[in-house]
């Protein structure tokens, strides 16, 4: 492959979001030179059309990055957990998190921090598996993931398995990219994601292995959404960090990966 182009889009209402915009809408793409234009388009019309509201700050940026910088990793398999509400289905991603490694009061202080946000941040809070505590300084910004994408010659595979099992909103096919990175990133152990977009109730858990998502685990209407990155003892935090919001990174789905049928708690055995 040629040169990859990284396309980034950021909306906000009421001003920029460095000068206390309301964040509006994201999006992150990594694509050859002949698909920018489209998706360029594709980007500022979701802006203009969101949920959220009506930005009056649009930022768009484009950058080449020269393809043997771009890193390779695998797309996680996707399973739904079907929970009856949002307290199962907060329990169910608790235990699944403790279960990746996360410490009990580390997972809950993670929920609970998600929560008490005022409004959706326009990035994740990185937080330590071990006590909770917030480690990286972004504040309310939180840190952006950026420069991935699935790679192109996946990209309508795995569109049409998603679709075949109901799953072909942009959401899920957008969190498993971004998730694939944030678990591949040195010192993860796990993410915990809900939807900023009042009408989207589902969110997931990711770890090493699997991306597990809960049909509830957010109140339906809500514009708080979130995200927050646990990462083990020990880890280089800014080599994390940079990893997240720099590394380019393609997401490849391997010979085995795969949508697992929806499945009721039971099953799983948690
Ligand atoms: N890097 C870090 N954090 C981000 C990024 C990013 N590139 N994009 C969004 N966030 C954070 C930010 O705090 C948002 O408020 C929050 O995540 C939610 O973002 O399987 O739609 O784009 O059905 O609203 C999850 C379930 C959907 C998908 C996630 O996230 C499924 C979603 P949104
Ligand atoms: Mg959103």
């Amino acid at each position: 492959m040629k040169e990859l182009y990284s396309v980034r889009m950021r909306a906000a209402a009421g001003g920029p979001h460095e000068e206390g915009g309301r964040h509006i809408s994201g999006a992150e793409r990594l694509v050859p030179e002949g698909d920018v234009r489209q998706v360029v388009g594709a980007m500022l019309d979701r802006a203009l059309n969101h949920s959220r509201g009506r930005p009056d700050f649009i930022n768009l940026t484009l950058e080449a990055l020269p393809a043997e910088r771009v890193l390779t990793v695998p797309l996680l398999p996707i399973r739904t957990l079907a929970v009856p509400d949002l307290v199962a289905g907060r329990r169910a991603a608790l235990n699944l998190l403790i279960k990746a490694g996360v410490v009990r009061c580390a997972a809950e202080r993670a929920l609970t921090a998600l929560q008490a946000l005022p409004d959706s941040m326009r990035g994740a809070m990185l937080l330590s598996a071990a006590t909770g505590e917030r480690l990286d300084g972004y504040g309310g910004r939180g840190v952006r993931v950026t420069r991935m994408d699935i790679h192109p010659a996946s990209r309508l595979a795995v569109r049409e398995a998603l679709t075949s099992y109901g799953l072909g909103n942009n959401h899920v096919l957008e969190a498993g990219i971004l998730a694939s990175k944030v678990v591949s990133a040195p010192g993860v152990v796990a993410e915990l994601c809900w939807s900023d977009d009042p009408d989207y109730v589902a969110g997931y858990v990711a770890i090493a292995t699997c991306y597990t998502r809960f049909s509830y685990l957010k109140p339906y209407g809500s514009p708080i959404g979130g995200r927050a990155f646990f990462v083990r003892e020990g880890t280089d935090i800014n080599a994390t960090i940079s990893y997240l919001q720099e590394q380019p990174v393609l997401v490849v789905p391997g010979e085995d990966w795969c949508v697992v049928p929806e499945a009721g708690e039971a099953r799983w055995n948690f």
